[in-house]
């Protein structure tokens, strides 16, 4: 059998090293503090790992097969449980128990005996619609998921409704109406300029598809929705389909192309998209958008250059780093010419940027976010109040780092922003993992119940919150409220 040996490089020391396991814990232990009264439902979240060693040394820490991961919330007592995603990728692998795929998204690296087959990991978030849980990966189509078991289940194309190649693993889920916006790029295969964005409905009935074409076959990580417009950001991390083919990066950065920015119609066609550009920039998340009159502001963890650095340009220069900065861009639609403007919000770097859900593409207060500003690697949690532009943090000790965190409403009808913030902690230097849940108006009283996990949550992704009613009926329970 072949030998398993991982490469000697940084990313899988230390937190990065491979966990390869599932795990089941049936009551995690509380170490601190009290679960939450009424709390009830599952946090969902989804990352990568490494099922074998690829033999290659250029590995990035986006790529690695898919890791779920499930807390469950019941009755005074959370449950863990995680497992892998079984994309057709992982059941090969595990057949031949060795890697048969190479180079990120590269399908000319993987091995002869793997030809045509898709090698989607399936490994960036969790998402909850309509009754079912799917994993998500950009390249692929989402894989259906049990919610209790988290088995693995068939891919799915929305009943042949959704057409292009590729689904986006940042689909907006609207809670109030339970509508699903999403979207995919490279639409027509790896390297095509086509995007698509799709509308459905609480029972996954399709309302618009709008297909434009970008300015180049960029990497559109996330978008924003509002009322009316779509904003699509399009950053020079280009793929160039020659130098995949010889097996080089799925993406290069042109830091001679500029940012484009597409606001399409959100019940409109293709004929209603207003372009925007600026200079070269670039970004993965976004936390919201926000149309206001003739205006649409876009609120971004912004970097003023590469965010990707792994990723060279053409020449093969590295960029220098650069910290993501909270920013506004604002799109004026009655403006003469099509620049925009760009606002930081914060100073401390940011990222992983999340909401109030009920507020994404409403007009809103509260932003949550994963801000580092530690020499030492850890980092902190933190809330910004747009109205004050006040930054609230806990951070969970030297060393230690906060994953991206997950906003539940206190109840179905709570104001804005009152409520929970739950986030797995990694305990880097006990290689294990916490769970910690915060109060989102109280942040720095620190957590209101401290959870203890005796593995490690490899670092994830993206995740998602379905009330235990949800899981049951389909759909979300939530209202908007005023704050009082
Ligand atoms: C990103 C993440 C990805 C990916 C492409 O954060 C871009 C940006 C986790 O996977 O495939
Ligand atoms: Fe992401």
């Amino acid at each position: 059998m072949p030998e398993i040996r991982f490469p000697d490089i940084p990313l899988y020391k230390g937190w990065g090293e491979p966990m390869r396991s599932e795990s089941t814990i049936e009551g995690l232990e509380l170490i601190e503090g009290a679960i939450p009264a009424g709390l009830e439902g599952t946090l969902y979240r989804l990352g990568a790992d490494r099922q074998y060693p690829s033999g290659r040394t250029d590995d990035i820490f986006i790529d690695g097969e898919g890791m779920f991961h499930m807390f469950r919330f019941h009755d005074g007592q959370v449950d863990y449980r995680s497992r892998w995603v079984e994309t057709t990728r992982y059941k090969l692998q595990k057949k031949a128990r060795r890697s048969l795929f190479g180079r990120y998204r590269n399908r000319y690296t993987n091995d002869p005996s793997v030809e045509g087959v898709h090698m989607g990991t399936g490994n960036t978030t969790a998402m909850f619609h309509a009754g079912k849980l799917f994993a998500l990966k950009e390249d692929d189509l989402p894989y259906e998921i049990d919610p209790d078991t988290l088995e693995t289940r068939a891919q799915d194309d929305f009943d042949g409704q959704f057409k292009a190649q590729t689904f986006t693993a940042h689909p907006k889920v609207d809670p109030i109406t339970n509508e699903l916006l999403a979207f995919s790029y490279q639409a027509k295969g790896d390297a095509t300029k086509d995007v698509a964005f799709y509308l459905f409905d609480k029972d996954r009935k399709l309302v618009n598809e709008v297909w434009f074409e970008a300015p180049y076959a960029a990497c559109v990580h996330d978008f924003a929705i509002t009322d009316e417009w779509i904003v699509f950001p399009f950053f020079p991390l280009i793929t160039d389909l020659d130098v995949v083919k010889q097996g080089g990066p799925f993406y290069q950065w042109h830091p001679d192309q500029e940012v484009h920015v597409a606001l399409v119609p959100r019940y409109g066609t293709a004929e209603g998209i207003r372009w925007f550009k600026g200079p070269a920039a670039s970004a993965g998340h976004m936390m919201n958008a926000v149309h206001e009159g003739s205006k649409v502001h876009l609120d971004l963890c912004f970097y003023s250059g590469n965010c990707f650095p792994f990723f060279t340009t053409p020449a093969g220069e590295t960029s220098p780093t650069v910290p993501p900065i909270l920013t506004r861009l604002t799109f004026d639609l009655e403006a003469n010419g099509d620049g925009y403007t760009q606002t930081p919000l914060l100073r401390v770097p940011c990222e992983m940027p999340r909401t109030d859900d009920r507020y994404q593409g409403r007009p809103y207060r509260y932003g949550f976010m994963i801000v580092y500003r530690a020499a030492d690697g850890s980092s902190a949690i933190g809330r910004i109040d747009h109205e004050t532009g006040e930054l609230t943090t806990w951070a969970p000790g030297p060393g230690d780092a906060v994953q991206e965190c997950q906003f539940v409403p206190r109840s179905p009808d709570a104001p804005e922003g009152d409520g929970w913030l739950i986030m797995p902690v990694s305990r880097v230097s006990k290689n294990r993992s916490d769970l910690a849940i915060l109060d989102a108006q109280n942040l720095e009283a620190g957590p209101v119940a401290l959870l203890k996990l005796p593995v490690k949550v490899r670092s994830t992704f993206h995740g998602t919150w379905v009330p235990a009613e949800t899981l049951a009926s389909g759909a979300y329970p939530y209202k908007l409220t005023e704050a009082a």
